[in-house]
């Protein structure tokens, strides 16, 4: 995939000045400002794409990453009551959600026993008889089908909510979680940190200090995260730039994110569906920014289930080189608010073929983004079929 290079966009004198003055710092490796990051919004996405494709270039050169896990969501019952949720059902209406069984969840996990996936992925709604302890020896037998998985687990709102519970500090709880085997923390519940919005459209779970804490806490225990931003609805430019501010001020302190995953607000079956979904454009504004903000994170992630295929495609030209894909993605987290993949599904072989459709060198990684499997010289049968 060709994106003008930053040098066209600097040649020419009718550039603006804010804005060859941010290029250039992109180019020095300079970080920039909270107003800067303001002003990007005002930049055309030819301009913003050129400049986040130079530091995904410089990043990771032509390597674009995927894994092999699979979702494993315990329940949709959930204590809180998200405004843009299309996935849970609040305790009162029980019935019409799910509750999976501990049996359910291992055999889950039994299926793939003979499968060469890295990560198990298991997130789900906030039920009030799931706690700490629960889940710590779910994760214990779950370690006991496969010991070689590494499981990345619960959002900061379920930990804030079962530590809370339990009685608990931050610390002791996600320490009991990692004893019992959990590896790291995906990056859900981060919404938009801006207090008055998250106020709108998520009032009653963990507040934007305690979802920093529990991630601060969990990197200082030796347990890496994610961390996502929820955008497209009620947030301004300001609300985004002040979401990755604060991320990345954290970055700094402690080095423990791995990946910055921008989630695009799906209006499907939810309390929120008056607001209108943002355009492709705007997505791919939105992770060129992200790219470009976020310095001190290595990897961006485009969520395929929820984008689609071909904009996860089209995002490897705006700063994304890792395309969260799987053998069997179960989650339904996306496909009940409306989003492109109703039955996410992508072979290894469909993601390789997506990759260097677009010129880019794939590997399979595992959560850490060690390399699994180099994809770069092996062919797939019809793989050169189509080369426009
Ligand atoms: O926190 C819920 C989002 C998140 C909607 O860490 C919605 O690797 C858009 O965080 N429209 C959970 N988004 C999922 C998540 C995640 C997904 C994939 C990989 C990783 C990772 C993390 O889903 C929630 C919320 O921000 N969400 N409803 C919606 N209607
Ligand atoms: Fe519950 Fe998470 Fe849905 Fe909020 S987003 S209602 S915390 S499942």
């Amino acid at each position: 995939m060709r994106t003008t290079h930053i040098s066209s966009f600097l040649s020419d004198k009718n550039l603006n000045s804010d804005f060859r003055n941010i290029a250039q710092k992109v180019i020095k490796k300079e970080r920039i400002t909270f107003n800067e990051g303001i002003r990007l919004f005002d930049a055309d996405l030819s301009f913003l794409g050129s400049l986040a494709n130079h530091i995904r270039q410089e990043w990771h050169g032509d390597k674009t990453y995927f894994n092999r896990n699979i979702h494993i969501e315990p329940t949709n019952i959930c204590v809180y009551d998200c405004k843009f949720c299309a996935y849970s059902r609040l305790l009162k209406h029980k019935q019409e959600g799910w509750e999976a069984s501990e049996e359910d969840i291992l055999n889950q996990v039994r299926k793939y026993k003979e499968q060469p996936i890295t990560e198990i992925h298991i997130v789900g709604g906030v039920h009030p008889k799931m706690g700490l302890n629960y889940f710590a020896n779910l994760i214990k037998k779950v370690k006991e089908i496969r010991p070689d998985i590494h499981v990345k687990a619960f959002t900061a709102v379920e930990l804030d909510y079962m530590c809370r519970k339990a009685k608990v500090s931050y610390k002791d709880g996600l320490s009991i979680l990692k004893k019992h085997g959990q590896d790291s923390l995906p990056g859900g519940g981060a919404e938009i940190f801006d207090e008055k919005i998250r106020g709108e459209i998520c009032n009653d779970k963990c507040t934007s200090s305690q979802w920093l804490e529990i991630h601060e806490t969990a990197h200082n225990l030796g347990m890496p995260s994610n961390a996502t931003m929820l955008y497209g609805h009620i947030e301004e430019p300001r609300h985004l730039i002040d979401h990755m501010e604060r991320l990345r001020k954290l970055q700094d302190k402690t080095g423990g994110f791995n990946t910055f995953i921008p989630l695009k607000f799906r209006n499907g079956n939810n309390q929120m569906s008056n607001i209108e979904e943002v355009s492709i454009i705007a997505d791919l504004k939105m992770y060129s920014i992200s790219r470009i903000y976020m310095d001190n994170f290595p990897h961006l992630k485009a969520y395929w289930p929820m984008i689609g295929r071909d904009t996860a495609q089209l995002s490897l030209g705006f700063g994304v080189n890792d395309i969260d894909g799987t053998i069997d993605d179960t989650t339904k987290i996306y496909s009940m608010a409306g989003a492109e993949e109703q039955t996410p599904e992508l072979t290894t072989e469909q993601l390789v073929k997506l990759i260097k459709a677009v010129g880019r060198h794939p590997i399979e990684r595992d959560t850490l983004y060690n390399v699994v499997k180099d994809y770069k010289d092996i062919i797939f049968e019809n793989e050169k079929e189509r080369s426009y």
